[in-house]
């Protein structure tokens, strides 16, 4: 199957082949047996995130929480089948596009990866993940919320974050209930992620009884949005919400302000980041920009999640961005099913892929019958001082 072992020189073989050649030597009477061969096994685990492009800074998050994760399983000696077992990274970029995302995914498969950790956005996920799923091969993203990734009856896709209708749905009933708007105006960047979580907004502002004044649409490229933000400007929104990422929301803001809009602003997780009050610069307000991390973790669980995120600075020399932790925990839960199952071949590891019962840096772990995080956690947040700061943690 896909299992990569690369067998490595084997000391002991090779001292017995070496005392082939030697018939007339006599075999010194009292040496010991030779030590059974025992295999190192390198399991290569591919990672395909977007570190190039636009939201290069959230790639490299991604990337580097793989590589954390990494580097402590291997200095741990683990063993997997008894025995001892290395694992590889296979990082491969694929610039949140489609197209890259699944030459990517075909050059893990040719590569032969055990498993895949990503894609990061909704958009490289989904269609790449049918490459993985005709190869037979697990994948975890950490970060795609879109929620068609794990309704295609993959039985290997699995995903540790909080999907787009459980994201978009709740950020819409707080714009409502709690911001007290009224009349709201999406936007969002015709991406898998964008349109799909500003839909679950829409859906989410209405049923709590908000009207949606205008709805209006860009892309993830794009950096001037004066025409459709007057448009909305007209339609005197309490908030505009914005379906995309950061790279997109920080000019965007910016844009806002000078066009004297004085909403709040709202986004899923693609906006909740560190990165977004230096995008924004003089846009960003003091908490009139609000969001969601699809994920999260309060009380004792968050020691770990504090530990992570400075053990990351410390490493990295930079703040985590959102999915770094997410990652970090996904190539644990995929390590941790091989050495479980005794194996990385996939047929054999999948089946303690599906029974994971974690506890992460992320909180607790576990996968429903789709391959979602079971009671998945969003935190909602805002920017004050230019820095994220959690409203509260949901379920
Ligand atoms: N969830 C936000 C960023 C990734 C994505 O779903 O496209």
């Amino acid at each position: 199957m896909q299992l990569n072992i690369k067998l490595a020189v084997i000391a002991a073989a090779v001292a017995l082949a070496a005392c082939g050649k030697k018939e007339e030597a006599p075999a010194p009477a009292a040496a010991p047996a030779a030590a059974p061969a025992v295999a190192a096994q390198v399991v290569k685990i591919g990672h395909v995130g977007p570190t190039s492009g636009a939201i290069a800074h959230l790639g490299k998050d991604n990337e580097n929480g793989a590589k954390m994760a990494i580097e402590e399983l291997n200095a741990a000696g683990l063993t997997m089948g008894g025995a001892p077992v290395t694992f590889e990274l296979l990082a491969e970029d694929d610039a949140a596009d489609p197209k890259q995302g699944t030459a990517a995914a075909t050059k893990l498969v040719d590569a032969k990866v055990a498993g895949v950790i990503g894609h990061l956005n909704s958009g490289t996920t989904i269609p790449a993940s049918q490459i993985y799923n005709d190869a037979g091969i697990p994948q975890i993203s950490p970060s795609a919320t879109n929620p068609k990734y794990t309704r295609q009856g993959y039985q290997g896709a699995f995903r540790v974050v909080a999907d787009d209708v459980h994201l978009g749905g709740t950020l819409g009933k707080y714009a409502v209930e709690t911001l007290k708007a009224k009349n709201v105006a999406v936007i969002d960047d015709r991406t898998a992620y964008g349109q799909g979580v500003a839909d679950e907004f829409e859906k989410g502002v209405k049923a709590a009884g908000g009207t949606v004044v205008g709805r209006e649409f860009t892309n993830d490229k794009a950096t001037d949005f004066n025409a459709i933000l007057t448009t909305l400007k007209a339609k005197k929104p309490d908030v505009v919400f914005f379906g995309g990422m950061d790279a997109v929301a920080g000019p965007m803001l910016k844009q806002m302000k000078q066009l004297g809009i004085n909403a709040k602003f709202m986004g899923g997780d693609g906006i909740c980041t560190s990165e977004l009050p230096k995008l924004a610069a003089d846009g960003m307000g003091e908490e009139t920009v609000f969001c969601a991390e699809a994920g999260g973790v309060e009380g004792e669980e968050k020691v770990g999640m504090d530990k992570f995120r400075t053990d990351f600075k410390n490493k990295f020399g930079v703040d985590v961005q959102v999915y770094a932790p997410y990652v970090y925990d996904a190539v644990k839960v995929m390590a941790n099913a091989m050495v479980t199952a005794g194996s990385a071949d996939p047929a054999k590891y999948l089946p303690a892929l599906k029974a994971t019962n974690y506890k992460g840096v992320t909180g607790k772990i576990e996968f429903d019958e789709k391959g979602d995080i079971k009671n998945g956690a969003l935190t909602l947040m805002t920017y004050k001082g230019g820095q994220r700061t959690t409203i509260a943690v949901i379920r």
